[in-house]
């Protein structure tokens, strides 16, 4: 019998992890067990892919940059990156904006809702973790996301996933200095970086084989550690608002890639699939980028010298549907405390929320943090920011989920339409799109 592809078995295994754990929810050890015995599993699988994130982006941004010969086509790739990514994150918040102001998702919401919410999630440690390491962040200077960029030690650095942007700075920094001494004296260190990347997507492959029981054990867990149901309906206006502008921003995706670089879109999402699975699962940009990485170059055809700057850069700086999260949740948030918002704020939340989602981890809940910095920058009241997040905290791990989803295939099609616009887009090395998970 035929092997089910991979994004079928995933697709499985996260259905199969959702009954379960909503079974689990009526037995009374249930949440123990899967706490106990079924997370860790899941723990165990974002662990590896995070183990193997930083090798991958070592190797394959140095093999990168070295192919690319010279460092004005570097420079090129760059430029443009940046700019779309900017663009791709202007569209996101405009959309969440015009969403909510039209639906007005916090007008329905009563007040012993809003009563039972503040008293249920006000105190709790995931809002007031976020409140603080957001104010953590406030008080840091307009210029320290650019401070930190520059690690003082690469080896700490190397060993630190959350310091990816400074991974990326010194492995910049690296590959311009190969080029710089001439490709034959660099030669002896391009080979190991080739040799790397290779070893580090077979890795990939190895562990994308535990991937269905993995999820089965996320979703499972998601489930168990889920908010109470009667809050999770009242909320569902609201994240109804975001759930429609994420699915919007597919669609623009996949509107973006047949039009700008003439690819089947439902291709792309079919091919993206297995990357976008493990971003729901996960709730990490960072833990999915080599499944992400390996999809754009091995699956769809993205050269390595695009997709190697594009896609780290883009878990990290790039996440259009954290973006498009955090205008919907201010303005939710807003409305549904009466605190009236002009025009005039509703394009400085434009501004911050663009800043917000470049400065937000790519971690679960990040955006959630990042959002109070955006809140602040409309002058909502600071004594209100904690019923504020206690409003949104009850659905924020499944939208964290979908904004997941939308941030990874946003990097995607912006590494495709940079590569088309370079002329890097090849044809894809696999032809079945599990080849390489059968050639272990
Ligand atoms: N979970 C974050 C990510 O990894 C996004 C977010 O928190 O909004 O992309």
């Amino acid at each position: 019998m035929k092997k089910l592809e991979l994004h079928w078995q995933i697709l499985i295994g996260m259905v199969v992890g959702l009954l379960f754990g909503y079974g689990m929810t009526f037995i009374e050890w249930g949440k123990d067990f899967v706490t106990d015995w079924i997370q860790p599993i899941g723990t165990i699988f974002v662990k590896l892919l995070k183990l193997i994130a930083i090798p991958l982006i070592l190797a394959s941004l140095v093999k990168g940059i070295s192919d690319l010969k010279d460092i004005s086509k570097f420079r090129n790739i760059g430029l443009r990156t940046i700019a779309i990514y900017i663009c791709t994150t202007v569209v996101a918040i405009t959309i969440g904006l015009l969403l909510v102001n039209v639906m007005q998702p916090g007008e329905g919401i009563s007040e012993d809702t809003i009563a039972t919410l503040t008293e249920t999630y006000s105190n709790d440690s995931g809002v007031t973790s976020k409140l603080e390491e957001a104010s953590r962040q406030k008080d840091a200077g307009p210029l320290n996301f650019l401070e930190e960029m520059v690690p003082d030690n690469a080896f700490a650095a190397l060993g630190d996933n959350s310091l990816m942007l400074q991974v990326i700075f010194f492995t910049i920094f690296l590959g311009i200095s190969m080029l710089l001494i001439g490709e034959e004296r660099a030669k002896p260190l391009k080979d190991f970086f080739d040799a790397l990347n290779d070893v580090v997507l077979k890795m990939v492959d190895l562990i994308m084989l535990t991937a269905p029981v993995a999820v089965f054990a996320l979703l499972a867990n998601v489930v168990v550690s889920s908010g109470d149901p009667d809050l999770l309906l009242a909320l569902l206006k609201y994240a109804g608002v975001v759930l429609l502008g994420l699915l919007l921003m597919i669609v623009f995706y996949s509107l973006v890639v047949s039009t700008f670089t003439r690819y089947n879109p439902l291709s792309f999402l079919s091919k993206m699939a297995p990357a976008q699975l493990l971003a729901f699962s996960t709730s990490s940009s960072a833990a999915t980028l080599p499944v992400t990485m390996e999809r754009v170059e091995e699956h769809i055809g993205v050269d390595k010298e695009v997709s190697s700057f594009v896609l780290p850069v883009g878990a990290t700086i790039n996440m259009d549907g954290t973006s498009l999260y955090q205008g919907v949740a201010a303005v939710f948030i807003s409305q549904a405390l009466g605190f009236d918002l002009t025009f005039g704020d509703q394009l400085t939340i434009v501004l911050t929320a663009l800043l917000a989602s470049i400065g937000s981890a790519a971690v679960p809940g990040a955006g959630m943090v990042m959002l109070v910095i955006v809140l602040e920058s409309i002058g909502f009241p600071p004594d209100k920011l904690a019923i504020g997040l206690a409003l949104i905290f009850a659905v924020d791990r499944p939208l964290d989920m979908c904004r997941t989803v939308v941030n990874v295939t946003g990097d995607a099609t912006v590494a495709m339409m940079v590569a088309k616009s370079v002329g890097k887009f090849g044809k894809p090395k696999v032809k079945n799109w599990d080849d390489n998970y059968e050639q272990v």
